[in-house]
């Protein structure tokens, strides 16, 4: 009997610590002293701020979402139309260090290579003799979104408290002390704004007002003011020219606005002033209690949709350093159930509806000289940002992208008819706030043009997840304005019956087979990107009823499209010519866009296309900026490869620095190109769901790619192409245990499953037969690839899945049991 109670107490124990829930916390023992990347991001979309969490001096940085440099303007090259048959020639004749040279001129814009997305400044607090503290703690709660710091001095306990109100549009800090009288510091605020002046008021306020740089040629024509103000309980508050002094308050409350002139790319009549000073008023009528339980109850409107249990072991209870530290080494998939969830923290903190798109750095940047400016790499990285947008149930938090999306429709499409002589519309690889589509920094980048086609997907996907037809019905322009560019843009190759973007490039590498240079015909990507835009406009004029000569010129316009191929090392070749180098370790691996984010490979409907896909991401190697790790979760849970997936995760949350040449993760657990780039947190966070869910192959694929790491978890909240949501799943031992499925909009659920399900009231499951009649998950057929007589293909082996048709109805739930 003994030896019974003894066993039960045991078993007990250990599931009592292995179900302890270990809170969703960034968390340190230590301040982040003067690095900026130790500090904690907060933002609601249109301001971000850093909150350093120094004792002695409190650091707020604070952004503004469209605080950029620059004004309205275009950086086109008229000259690129009359030298365009020239180029192409060129290419096509091999002569690519020509065609360069002829692109950095003609092509390359000779106006500004885009504007920079500025900070506002530094909101300080200096804290007499707080350098004395002990018992140090600061956090970041992504469950609520609030930053919090608390220390002692001299038994009295301080803590702050910071939020950026998701509400009410400002940040807010609140200081406490656990004695009365114990709150006295200096307020300033210093902005590296040249065009700036910084004053005090009597009300209590510190305001910032001005206009930003001048950059490349173009007159900064951003005006914008920033005010803080500070409500002190208790104590005195005295005002000096530069700061404001609050002396033995009991507890204090700030309130920081900023607001500039922006409403749109063309328009910039908005009043900064009266903006920042109506935001503040509204904020300030309010408690900071009152704050932030709106705040929170907004920001748990988006984050609370998805739920992520991995496990939980021991080393959960680390500070966040440590854990990162140690999670090369160690099994705490805690951590990255954590980095998951502060992937679609740093969404809903960065880019809210009616705001700016998150950019390179979401919307931290302290540099008024950020790296790439700080701005939209439209060739992977501002793609990447959005990955995690609809999978993750923040379909809303799209649409900031959306609309950029809408507005280069616009701004582009000036740049196809002048530049290129065609209609639709076109973007190079980069642009920035002001929605500029030249060519930009070089040859070598800027020449690609295929970023329209791309960004279209979005919104294509926005509609596949959504099922909305009026929706599709206002995009339909943006999507058949794409495809126009390349009914007028695409041009015969002389050696071939294809037809192929000249010039184009497989973004950023440079074979030696072509001089060095990037300049290519008929890049693989260029090929996928066309075929992809060309097959979306089909499909939603067919899904819309109309334009149907139109589709039928874009079909006939596909199948002359260069078909995929596998070279001789058995790879997926990157451009038109067997040239691939098996030792290219490069960043960018853009002829897997065919993988991921498109699906035109397949492990079940292209095994060739799959292995040789597999062979270029083993040549190509794991460790790589930040961005190209994100990149790679996703292509292998789409190689079906849980443990290489989670290979790539552990490569990336690895501090920074101990990769060689490569990226890793911050202690903030911001991600690391290096420098800091966001793309890799959000490219990781769409990954992790890549490995759990899939819905892209004509089927919704529940585990596709667990890692033995893994083998029990729960997940809440995912969403999948045709309004389908995964109200919950949990496995158990690497197999499904139990899943509910909501199904949105009804019609066929085509599920594959690792092991046989049956329904919850125990009828069988009817196996898949035929194509999935579902309209969200039609596929188009990829064509045949072309394969060399050199190479060697060892088909990869798949595991086992079954599949199953579930009739669902609009809004029926359905529970389905392992059989
Ligand atoms: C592309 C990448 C770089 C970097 C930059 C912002 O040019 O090749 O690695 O991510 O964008």
């Amino acid at each position: 009997m003994k030896i019974f109670s003894l066993c039960v107490l045991l078993t007990i124990t250990i599931t009592a610590t292995a179900q302890e829930k270990i809170p969703l916390r960034l968390w340190y023992k230590t301040p982040s002293r003067n690095s900026w990347e130790n500090a904690l991001p907060i933002g609601n979309g249109r301001l971000g701020a850093m909150v350093y969490g120094n004792p002695e001096e409190e650091i707020i940085q604070l952004n503004e979402h469209t605080l950029w440099s620059g004004g309205p303007n275009r950086n086109d090259n008229p000259e690129a139309l009359a030298m365009l048959p020239k180029i192409r020639q060129l290419v096509f004749d091999g002569r690519y260090k020509e065609a360069e040279e002829l692109i950095g001129k003609a092509i390359i814009t000779k106006n500004s290579h885009g504007q920079m997305f500025l900070p506002v400044g530094n909101f300080k607090l200096a804290f007499k003799g707080h350098e004395r503290f002990t018992k140090y703690y600061r956090d970041l709660d992504i469950e609520r979104a609030v930053a919090q710091v608390s220390y002692t001095v001299d038994d009295v306990n301080y803590k702050r408290e910071m939020i950026a109100s998701l509400s009410d549009s400002v940040i807010a800090v609140r200081l406490t002390a656990s004695k009365p009288g114990k709150i006295s510091f200096i307020a300033n605020f210093s902005t590296p704004q040249p065009n700036a002046s910084v004053i005090t008021n009597t009300s209590h306020e510190i305001i910032v007002a001005g206009s930003t740089i001048d950059h490349e040629g173009v007159r900064g024509k951003i005006r914008f003011t920033s005010i803080s103000r500070i409500k002190s309980e208790g104590g005195s508050v005295t005002v000096n020219d530069s700061a404001i002094i609050v002396n033995k308050a009991n507890a204090v409350t700030i309130y920081i606005s900023v607001a500039t002139n922006f409403k749109s790319y063309q328009d910039i009549s908005g009043n900064d002033q009266t903006l920042a000073k109506n935001k503040l008023d509204h904020a300030y009528s309010q408690s900071f209690d009152v704050l932030v339980k709106k705040h929170v109850a907004e920001y748990q409107k988006y984050f609370n949709r998805v739920t992520l249990d991995l496990g939980t072991t021991d080393i959960a209870k680390l500070p966040t350093d440590e854990r990162l530290k140690n999670f090369r080494n160690s099994n705490d998939p805690h951590l990255a159930a954590l980095y998951f969830q502060f992937g679609r923290y740093l969404l809903i903190s960065s880019s809210q509806p009616g705001g700016q798109p998150a950019n390179l750095q979401g919307i931290w940047n302290p540099s008024m000289r950020p790296p790439w400016d700080s701005k939209y790499t439209i060739n992977i990285n501002a793609q990447m940002n959005y990955w995690p947008a609809e999978k993750t149930n923040l379909a809303e938090l799209h649409e900031p992208f959306l609309k950029m999306v809408e507005d280069l429709s616009e701004t582009g499409q000036e740049t196809a008819r002048g530049m290129y002589g065609a209609r639709g519309w076109v973007a190079h690889h980069n642009t920035d706030i002001w929605r500029t589509t030249g060519a930009v920094d070089g040859a070598l980048w800027g020449c690609w043009n295929g970023s329209a086609g791309w960004m279209s997907q979005h919104l294509w996907e926005h509609f596949l997840y959504s099922g909305s037809k009026k929706y599709l019905q206002s995009i339909y322009p943006i999507l058949k304005g794409a495809a126009l560019f390349y009914v007028d843009f695409l041009v015969k190759h002389p050696n071939h019956d294809w037809l192929v973007v000249n010039p184009g490039m497989s973004p950023e590498n440079a074979p030696k087979a072509h001089e060095e240079t990037s300049i290519a015909a008929g890049a693989t990507m260029d090929n996928q990107i066309v075929f992809d835009i060309l097959s979306t406009t089909i499909r939603a004029a067919e899904m819309l009823n109309t334009d149907r000569t139109f589709a039928d010129t874009l079909l006939a316009l596909r199948r002359k499209l260069a078909p995929m191929q596998i070279g001789q090392h058995g790879q997926l070749q990157e451009w038109l010519e067997d040239i691939d180098d098996p030792k290219d370790q490069h960043r960018h691996i853009s002829h897997l866009y065919g993988l991921f984010p498109s699906n035109q490979i397949s492990a079940y409907r292209t095994p060739q296309l799959h292995s040789a896909a597999s062979t270029t991401l083993i040549h190509r190697g794991d460790v790589s900026t930040g961005w190209s790790m994100g990149w790679k979760v996703n292509w292998w849970a789409r190689m079906l490869d849980g443990n290489h997936a989670y290979k790539l995760i552990q490569d990336q949350l690895t501090p920074v620095g101990t990769n060689p040449g490569g990226g890793g993760t911050y202690n903030n657990l911001f991600d690391a190109h290096p420098p800091f780039q966001i793309d890799g947190n959000f490219g990781c966070t769409s990954g992790i769901v890549e490995m759990l869910m899939q819905s892209s192959d004509g089927s919704l694929h529940l585990l596709p790619a667990l890692p033995d790491k893994w083998p029990a978890g729960t997940i809440s909240g995912l969403r999948a192409r045709g309004g389908f949501e995964i109200v919950s799943m949990e496995w158990e031992a690497g197999k499904i245990a139990k899943v509910i499925i909501k199904a949105r909009l009804g019609g066929n659920l085509r599920l594959r499953v690792p092991n046989a399900m049956k329904n919850d009231n125990g009828d069988l499951l009817k196996p898949s037969s035929g194509n999935n009649t579902n309209p969200f998950f039609y596929v188009d057929e990829t064509p045949e690839p072309i394969i060399s007589p050199k190479a060697n293909i060892q088909l990869l082996k798949v595991k086992e899945t079954f599949e199953y048709d579930i009739t669902t109805s609009a809004g029926k739930v359905y529970t389905l049991l392992a059989k």
